[in-house]
């Protein structure tokens, strides 16, 4: 023993590293990957939620079952030429019958999470008033059979789908009233579900159905509002969130909850102090209406200025309802918004233009950007001191062939998968808060103006029989949730 623990100790010497050196050396040949690995990466936490998404709208169908109301999308959907091929989502993919067969299809990925979204109208036909008991009953009977199968909800009380009575009366978004019936629905649903729902999310992607949907009109409602009234639209949602969360928050005292956000994505065009200081500072301004202000419980100055006199008007105690603070965060990443590079003139960054060729998916907004998975949640950490980030969404739309044996080879959506999945796995390392990721999507859907022309799902839908057949990236992502690691 003696003799040994002498020799070691000569041997150290000799290496010059001394002690901290060795026990560093080992530690790096502990953690660096065994010969007979088929392709080294670095491990995942053991505690991680692993899950897929998806959105009431775009996959329940039975429009008219229940009691259910009409929504904003069932309008939009059918008044001719707003969605390729005049497509609506009466059946979608059927899951409001399917949802078993659904459940099992999870569980055959080995995930342990699922977010969907609770549908407003199934809820509350009228947007408010009485609530209908047989919709209530569906989302409970979907959360139990997901919680036998070991897998936990997340649940997202609006993923656009507004009650079409509160746009025809009372003009939606516009209307300050509609954040207080938002609340006092996410209320409910809180104190009907909350025994067994433990993560809501309040409003999915604000910045888009706000700027789609009342900017440019190319999502429902539909309206092209002037910059005055579009500034009232984003202030009513963000109010909406802030009311949500306290709603939930006294309905259901032990459920956390927190927003799903499509954050506008600035990226560092190279990673160094000032490049990544610049794509911070853009990231603030560029979410000014929405994170940001939710965040902060202020908007900016230069938010406010820029705006002039067509800023949203406010009361002290809205800024503060808007301001409640989150359990967590949850960030929909599908790409980098902006490739950014520090400047000396004014506002201190330069947004990039995309060059012709920058690789895109299948979707023609899609830009490819795997290190988006690293600075989206990066950011949510550095810029707001954000403790616990879901990425809500992540994935893409692929031509999703079947071949002559009837399989779906998508390896462009693998390549994806692989290169996102490596970046947050990096952000994680580096001890960025990310808790779960939820692959977008579980299975092909409604893919809004889209109709089903693109498809998002790890599960290809065969929209004559409706049929799930898992693709080539539901093998990647079973065995990826399985090791561990990106494979
Ligand atoms: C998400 O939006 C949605 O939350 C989800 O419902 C959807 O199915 C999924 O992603 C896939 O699209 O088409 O050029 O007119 C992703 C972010 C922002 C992308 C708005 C499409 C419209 C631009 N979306 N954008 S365009």
């Amino acid at each position: 023993m003696e003799s040994n623990r002498r020799k070691l100790l000569k041997a150290l010497g000799a290496t010059g590293l001394g002690l901290s050196g060795l026990v560093k050396a080992a530690e790096a040949i502990a953690a660096s990957p065994k010969e007979a690995d088929p392709q080294p990466s670095r491990p995942f936490p053991g505690e991680f939620y692993w899950g897929t998404a998806t959105a009431a709208f775009q996959v329940e169908g039975a429009v008219n079952e229940d009691g259910r109301g009409k929504s904003i999308w069932d309008i939009f959907s059918h008044t001719p030429g707003k969605i390729k091929n005049n497509w609506n989502a009466d059946v979608a993919v059927d899951m409001y019958h399917r949802y078993r067969e659904d459940v099992g299809l999870m569980k055959a990925l080995g995930t342990n999470a699922y977010r969907f979204s609770i549908s407003w109208p199934r809820i509350f036909p009228e947007g408010k008033g009485s609530p209908n008991q047989k919709g209530i009953d569906f989302y409970k009977r979907l959360v139990d059979t997901l919680l036998e199968n070991g897998i936990q909800p997340f649940a997202t009380l609006y993923h656009w789908d507004l009650p079409q009575a509160l746009q025809a009366r009372e003009k939606g978004w516009q209307s300050r009233s509609i954040a207080e019936h938002f609340a006092a629905y996410a209320g409910y649903v809180a104190s009907q579900l909350g025994d067994r729902v433990k993560h809501f999310f309040t409003l999915n992607e604000m910045f888009t159905f706000v700027e789609w949907g009342h900017g440019t009109g190319l999502l429902a409602p539909g309206l092209k509002l002037s910059r005055k009234d579009l500034n009232q639209v984003r202030h009513h949602v963000v109010l909406a969130h802030g009311l949500a969360m306290q709603a939930i928050k006294a309905a259901a005292p032990g459920v956390k909850a927190g927003p799903a956000e499509n954050m506008v994505n600035a990226v560092p065009a190279i990673a160094t102090p000032e490049h990544i200081k610049a794509a911070q500072e853009a990231t603030r301004q560029l979410n000014a209406g929405y994170l940001t202000v939710m965040l902060e419980g202020q908007y900016t100055n230069e938010f406010l200025e820029k705006e002039g006199k067509d800023a949203p008007r406010f009361t002290e105690a809205e800024m503060k309802a808007i301001g409640t603070p989150v359990d967590f965060a949850g960030i929909n990443v599908y790409m980098p918004n902006h490739y950014v590079m520090a400047s000396d003139a004014k506002p201190g960054y330069e947004l990039l233009p995309f060059t012709k060729v920058h690789p895109k998916m299948a979707s023609s907004w899609h830009y490819v950007g795997p290190e988006a998975l690293y600075w989206g949640p990066r950011h949510m950490k550095e810029i707001w001191g954000v403790k616990e980030i879901y990425i809500t969404e992540n994935g893409c739309g692929a031509a999703d062939e079947q071949d002559k044996e009837g399989r779906i080879c998508d390896t462009d959506r693998v390549m994806f998968l692989r290169n996102y999945l490596l970046n947050m796995q990096q952000a994680i390392e580096e001890g960025i808060p990310v808790k779960g990721y939820f692959h977008w999507s579980l299975m092909d859907n409604f893919e809004w103006v889209s109709g089903y022309a693109t498809r998002f799902g790890l599960y290809y839908v065969d929209y004559k029989t409706l049929q799930r057949i898992p693709k080539l990236s539901a093998d990647f992502y079973r065995e990826v949730i399985k090791a561990g690691r990106v494979l």
